[in-house]
């Protein structure tokens, strides 16, 4: 039995955390959207299995609950490695049998990029880039992973055959987006990602309906940079 539940009298940290965006359950506009006793079931990977020690992002959200007088039951359904698919097969047993009435997905959460095996994978024209540097591609039968730097030296490409065109990007504040901060993916001056596309299957328009392409080729992504 691998899933973990939290008492509704889970004991406070004494740590008050800003932790408001930290669920849609806590969205400005509506208040707290969780009601009293409601269970709310969380399947994830190892981030999320971890997701109940001290600092755990499922603890923060315990806390919340707790400070602000929602007695609520927490289920955590994380299991370290698991990929979507791994989740999907135990659906039933980890999510839908709790009769949660929310349920927060997580997957992928480190990783940039898994997959079971390099045959199943065909990509090209990506920029890679990862919060943790040292996992941007993991092949579940081929050891190591992929870091960032790996990807730039071109192993992953010699390796898997595929990413010829793609690109590495190690900060997208200021190699990619207008504002990554507030959404914004526009490409900004300068952007990496520009010409840098294909014009193979290659949308006519952009996004925003802007002619493609401009300038000397299409640009990766989903705003082509006038
Ligand atoms: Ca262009």
């Amino acid at each position: 039995m691998r899933d973990r539940e939290f008492g509704l009298e889970s004991p406070l940290l004494g740590v008050v955390v800003a932790l408001a965006a930290a669920s849609s359950c806590f969205a400005a506009e509506k208040g707290f959207m969780l009601n009293d006793r409601e269970t709310i079931v969380f399947l994830g990977d190892s981030v999320t299995e971890a997701g109940t020690s001290t600092e755990g992002y499922i603890t923060l959200f315990k806390l919340a609950c707790d400070v602000t007088g929602h007695r609520v039951k927490v289920i955590n359904s994380g299991i370290s490695g698991h990929k979507s698919n791994d989740m999907l097969a135990r659906l039933q047993k980890d999510v839908i049998d709790h009769h949660p009435n929310w349920v927060s997905i997580s997957c992928g959460d480190n990783i940039g990029l898994a997959i079971d095996s390099v045959d199943s994978y065909q990509g090209d024209y990506n920029i890679f880039r990862n919060d943790d540097p040292g996992r941007a591609v993991i092949v579940w039968d081929h050891e190591p992973e992929f870091s960032v730097s790996m990807i730039a030296a071109g192993d992953w490409a010699t390796y898997s055959g595929q990413d010829q065109h793609s690109l590495v990007s190690t900060d997208p504040d200021t190699q990619l987006f207008e504002d990554l901060g507030n959404w914004d993916f526009h490409l900004r001056e300068g952007s990496i990602a520009i010409n840098k596309g294909t014009a193979d299957g290659a949308p006519p328009e952009d996004y925003d309906g802007v002619s493609r392409p401009q300038g000397a080729g299409f640009d990766i992504g989903a705003y082509e940079r006038k």
